[in-house]
């Protein structure tokens, strides 16, 4: 296949003004976004990518699960397109390159072909897969994931969010669901750029991170069960203190990562509290265990002593423990024809490069099941995520942005 022109770059400063402009859409309070998948920000972010996408000629698809697909043709119609995209939606206290750098770098590169008079064989087709943070509703990668069948449609449809609505309800209250049956759409290959969210790559001085494999990550929603009472009245002898019990509980999933250092990591990002009134002591806690690792056989055992260890300190302090398994996916190995396209990209136009596992859950660890896919990052700033004060450089950007052009378009062959 032959190899784009090693002095092609794409436009670094329409890049970043587009992902400026996209910022501007549901903003956060702290120089962030808040645009959670769904929500009228959400539709707005959407109707501006549209709008790009229409404007550099490319055709729109949306499926039943409002995964949006901008195609630009291709000399071939009859070859398998090759996707490049990621996510618009964020976190409530989301940063404003999360996910949207990979849908609007893909967008760079139709507008970049444009201005190069260039038509490659295989078609491109830029996503914005629906619901990737999973914040509002859960599993995170909730789209891609029904697009490569891990979830159906239906049970995707009835998540709910905090205030009891539906996915599915949701989806077509602001007018985003599409017709396009899910999945049914076949892939010559799959590329997401995407920021580290975490400091490896700016630690190391590298402008590309290769990413080999992603880690793989599990979900365990515990239910801690003991008895509201009053926090005045109520000797300390005779408490049934749910809270005090989670407390101890993530006492020991901190333990249980550190004891897999360097690798592993657990924390508890989602916790509810019941009743959650100052003077009652919490006579229930659901709270979910986010596990992750490279290594399959770590999470496993992470998984088993969570249990081993909530069990013990639920029998000591007399409360009732439950678990559910609530999501995860096992480690990913990218395809290594992909990851090598990357990797020639970034030696061909000179950035320094460094293999690097993904920390992070991606909407390309799904889709990695149902067609061959790669991954390239760029550096934070600080190393800093799924925080309002997320920063990366213009360089960074771009420099992701072109090795993705160029991957993507030899992948696409001119
Ligand atoms: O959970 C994740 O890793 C991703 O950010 N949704
Ligand atoms: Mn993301
Ligand atoms: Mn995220
Ligand atoms: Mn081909």
């Amino acid at each position: 296949m032959a190899a784009p022109a090693q002095n092609l770059r794409i436009n670094g400063d329409r890049l970043w003004d587009s992902l400026m402009d996209m910022a501007k859409i549901g903003p956060g309070v702290a120089g962030g976004n808040n645009r959670q998948t769904l929500t009228d920000e959400d539709a707005e972010g959407r109707a501006l990518f549209q709008k790009w996408c229409e404007a550099a000629g490319c055709e729109m698809g949306l499926d039943q699960m409002g995964n949006m697909f901008a195609r630009r043709e291709g000399t071939d119609p009859d070859a398998l397109p090759v996707y490049v995209g990621s996510h618009l939606d964020t976190q409530p206290t989301g940063g404003k390159y999360d996910g949207v750098l990979g849908v609007l770098g893909g967008l760079e590169i139709i507008r970049t072909l444009n201005d190069l008079g260039i038509k490659t064989k295989h078609p491109i087709v830029v996503t914005n897969f629906t619901n990737e943070e999973g914040t509002r509703f859960a599993p995170a990668m909730l789209s891609s994931g029904v697009f490569a069948g891990m979830h159906t449609q239906d049970w995707a449809y009835a998540r709910e969010d905090a205030e009891g609505k539906r996915f599915g309800d949701e989806l077509e209250r602001i007018g985003w669901k599409g017709a396009e049956e899910v999945g049914a759409r076949k892939m010559h290959a799959f590329f997401e750029l995407h920021i580290e969210q975490g400091p490896i790559l700016e630690a190391e001085g590298k402008d590309i991170g290769v990413v080999t494999h992603g880690q793989g990550l599990s979900w365990t929603q515990v239910t801690v069960t003991g008895k509201d009472a009053h926090t005045g009245s109520t000797p300390m002898p005779m408490r049934r203190n749910a809270g005090l019990g989670m407390a101890r509980i993530l006492e020991q999933v901190e333990a249980i990562a550190l004891s897999h250092a360097p690798h592993a990591v657990g924390a508890a990002g989602h916790i509810d509290v019941y009743p959650n009134s100052r003077n009652v002591i919490p006579g229930k806690v659901v709270f979910t265990v986010d596990f992750r690792s490279p290594e399959l056989s770590v999470i496993e055992d992470m998984e088993a002593r969570l249990k081993t260890e909530g069990r013990r300190i639920a029998d000591e302090m007399g409360l009732e423990i439950a678990f559910e398994k609530v999501g995860g996916f096992d480690p990913v190995a990218f395809d290594e024809g992909c990851v090598g396209a990357i990797r020639n990209a970034a030696e061909r136009l000179g950035y320094s490069h460094m293999n690097i596992i993904s920390g992070a859950g991606h909407d390309a660890c799904w889709i990695n099941r149902v067609a061959p896919t790669a991954m390239v990052m760029c550096p934070c700033v600080d190393g800093l995520s799924h925080n309002e004060a997320e920063e990366i450089s213009k360089d960074w950007a771009s420099a992701g942005t072109d090795v993705l052009f160029h991957a993507v378009v030899e992948t696409a062959e001119i």
